[in-house]
């Protein structure tokens, strides 16, 4: 992949020139930071499992890397976040305006790549997905600092909100690819599971993760007041008092309680609840591809549900 990969990097570089400095100077600072791009790498395995090498498939694997830097920017400044992927957050070093507004550019000239290839399934995937994307942040923003919320409602926000992406990128590969459309139906039900997963560690990891390798701030669900899975479960199986103890750090954002929070959520089992959870997403992810030939795409995208929950970065 590392071939196809640059690429893509090259096709997302070229894409994102503006004559207009300060786009240029946000954009670069946040795509040169690396990410581990599995966004796009969805959409060139997909593809390639279903036999399609047209240069179609670099655009439209720049182009979810695009809309997700986009989300990416819009995201710091909705947390007000510090730190991701080792630096500064664009938000902390240029400041909020200039970071939703490049996220602006950055979203509309996706819109501007998606159109270039010429296929309206493509754009009624992506138009859906962006779509759906808001729709998470915004009951995201609903939750927060509500300890009450249910399982189902907190897994209605990550399918939105991250899962969305990687089902829409899983399915682009298959409408490139020319599938039929059950089978289009079960590439994207991949991506849901694989994006489902990711995320479900990616909650886990804000109490069980190291800065260093995150590249990002650990704690920060708490600080925001963010009932994440791994407060839920811990809720569930706590006595009276540690239930009220984790409600309040969840009403008030009480991230000065992190240590205490992250003994009681390894003592409770909720992080290894967690992570089942995340390992029964993985397991979906991989009986949804059973129908795919045998081909070293199949077989990379079954390392992807692997590395889903495995990953410390
Ligand atoms: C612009 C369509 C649009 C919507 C704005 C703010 C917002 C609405 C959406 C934010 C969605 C979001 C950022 C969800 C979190 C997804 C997530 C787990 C991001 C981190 O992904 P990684 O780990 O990041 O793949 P890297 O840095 O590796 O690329």
């Amino acid at each position: 992949m590392a071939s196809e990969m640059r690429q893509v990097d090259a096709v997302i570089h070229e894409r994102l020139s503006s004559q207009v400095a300060l786009i240029d100077r946000i954009s670069t600072y946040i795509v040169s930071a690396g990410g581990k791009r599995i966004r796009p790498r969805l959409v060139l395995l997909f593809a390639r499992a279903l036999g399609f090498h047209g240069p179609e498939r670099f655009e439209l694997a720049a182009t979810v890397e695009v809309i997700h830097t986009a989300t990416l920017l819009h995201d710091d400044v909705v947390d007000e976040s510090s730190l991701r992927r080792g630096r500064a957050t664009s938000n902390a070093l240029f400041g909020n305006a200039a970071s939703v507004l490049v996220g602006d550019f950055l979203y509309s000239r996706a819109f501007q790549m998606m159109v270039s290839v010429n296929r309206m399934r493509v754009l009624d995937v992506l138009a859906d997905a962006t779509n759906i994307i808001a729709e998470g942040e915004v009951l995201q923003l609903m939750n927060m600092h509500d300890p009450d919320i249910s399982v189902d409602d907190y897994l209605r926000v990550i399918r939105y909100k991250t899962a969305k992406l990687f089902e829409a990128s899983a399915r682009l590969g298959a409408v490139l690819g020319g599938a039929e459309r059950a089978l289009e139906d079960s590439c994207a039900e991949y991506g849901q599971a694989l994006g489902t997963a990711f995320q479900l560690v990616d909650d886990l990891l804000d109490y069980q993760g190291k800065r260093e390798e995150l590249g990002k701030n650990v704690g920060d669900d708490l600080r925001e007041g963010k009932p994440t899975l791994p407060l839920l479960i811990a809720m569930q199986r706590s006595s009276e008092a540690e239930r009220q103890f984790v409600r309040s750090a969840i009403e008030h954002g009480e991230v000065e309680r992190l240590p205490e929070i992250i003994e009681l959520v390894q003592r409770t089992g909720a992080l290894d609840a967690t992570r089942a959870a995340a390992e029964a997403e993985a397991e979906r992810a991989r009986r949804c591809i059973g129908a795919l030939r045998p081909s070293p795409a199949r077989e990379a995208l079954l390392e992807l549900c692997v590395r889903a929950v495995n990953r410390t970065s």
